[in-house]
């Protein structure tokens, strides 16, 4: 009588184990409301250590921008702050510390040179977009494409007159040239001005400098090339929030193509392509080589594909999928996350680029963590 009674207890306690079990833990690969809000962000653009200093160094002498740093995107959610405040400081402590040296001033100079830089950030709750492409000498982009939704009916803004607007706006001119971007500067021009993204012009760019023209005839083609960008000189931060009532928001931040031909703007400042957020779906992210991902709306697609229901893991495949049809040796990569907090990414196995990195910061994660996906 007592051994059963106590195989009684035994049982109800499994039982209550079980049940407890059942509703504090996610079924594998499908986040539940308690896992919100979630932070994704391309790349192991941590915020830094605790201690505030860089870990390393990468590729070129770039800072690699670590733990509580790069993306302290969480922190704000954590004071109360907006979705909209999160991403715009997550991307915007990458502009300070330059990630990889593709992110803020100092980096990717064109070809006279010049840093430029491409920002967006979208509110999947109005489907407003604020953003920024080939702004000049103003480090903040995120900043300024944040001011475009609150002080403006317009979606982009441009060059020249894009620095005006953030000059208005209360952002400072700055010169956006340093030592780095100097000397990476100087190399392109000891080595023939190469690589660069011009073709059919004379001089042949394969091997010379320009200035180029359109030739009489046009004597060859361009041939599929491995992305002149690769992930040594990667690349954009792509961040996407959902909030804990289900909103989400998509934000970029970029130098964009090194050695670019002035006045190039990538896909990270086009809605659909360098993110996309809708709270009724979900947001996705891209990174890459811009020229060929913006052909194809990447984020936009991987978000309509999450409306269907397609996981997001499922989602950034399908997109990358997509564009491997045309262009097999693109160098990209996507993040999606959809409403429930469930999230995944994909890329395009390339030589030297067959895992993708990206950083999740979630309640069920004790601190922000790297995560990793085998390219496709
Ligand atoms: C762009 N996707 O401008 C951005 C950043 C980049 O390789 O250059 N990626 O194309």
């Amino acid at each position: 009588m007592a051994a059963g009674g106590g195989g009684g207890r035994a049982a109800v306690v499994v039982l209550v184990v079980l049940v407890l079990l059942l509703v504090v833990l996610p079924p594998p690969g499908v986040a539940s409301a308690a896992a919100l809000p979630v932070v994704i962000n391309t790349w192991a653009f941590r915020t830094a250590a605790e201690t505030g200093v860089p870990e390393g160094t990468g590729a070129g002498g770039a800072v690699l921008c670590r733990a509580a740093r790069c993306s302290p995107a969480w922190r704000v959610l954590e004071s109360g702050g907006s979705e909209l405040d999160a991403v715009e400081r997550g991307c915007g402590q990458c502009e300070i510390d330059q990630c990889d040296g593709s992110v803020g001033y100092g980096g990717s100079p064109d070809e006279s040179g010049e840093t430029t830089l491409d920002a967006m950030i979208m509110d999947g709750n109005t489907m407003e977009v604020g953003a920024v492409a080939d702004l000049r000498r103003v480090k903040n982009a995120i900043g300024v494409a944040r001011k475009v939704i609150e002080y403006t009916k317009h979606t982009l803004l441009v060059g020249e007159s894009a620095s005006l607007f953030a000059v208005r706006m209360g952002f400072p001119y700055e010169d956006l040239t340093t030592q780095k971007s100097l000397s990476l500067y100087s190399e392109w021009l000891n080595q023939s001005c190469q690589p660069n993204y011009w073709k059919n012009v004379v001089p042949d760019s394969s091997k010379s400098c320009g200035p180029y023209k359109r030739p009489g005839e046009v004597t060859y083609k361009e041939k599929q090339t491995i992305s002149q960008r690769s992930v040594q000189n990667h690349d954009t931060i792509g961040m996407v929030i959902i909030g804990v009532s289900g909103t989400v928001v998509s934000g970029t931040s970029t130098n964009g193509a090194v050695h670019k031909i002035p006045g190039r703007v990538g896909d990270s400042p086009i809605a659909g392509a360098g993110s996309y957020a809708d709270s009724t779906a979900g947001g996705a992210a891209a990174t890459g080589d811009g020229d060929i991902m913006m052909r194809f709306l990447p984020s936009y697609q991987a978000v309509e594909y999450m409306r269907m229901g397609t996981d997001p893991t499922v989602a950034c495949q399908k997109v990358i999928s997509r564009i491997q049809k045309y262009a097999p040796k693109f160098f990209g990569a996507i993040i999606c996350a959809n409403t429930t907090g469930s999230y995944g990414a994909s890329c395009n196995k390339i030589p030297g680029f067959t895992q993708f990195h990206f950083m999740v910061s979630s309640p069920l994660l004790s601190r922000p963590t790297e995560q990793v996906v085998d390219c496709i």
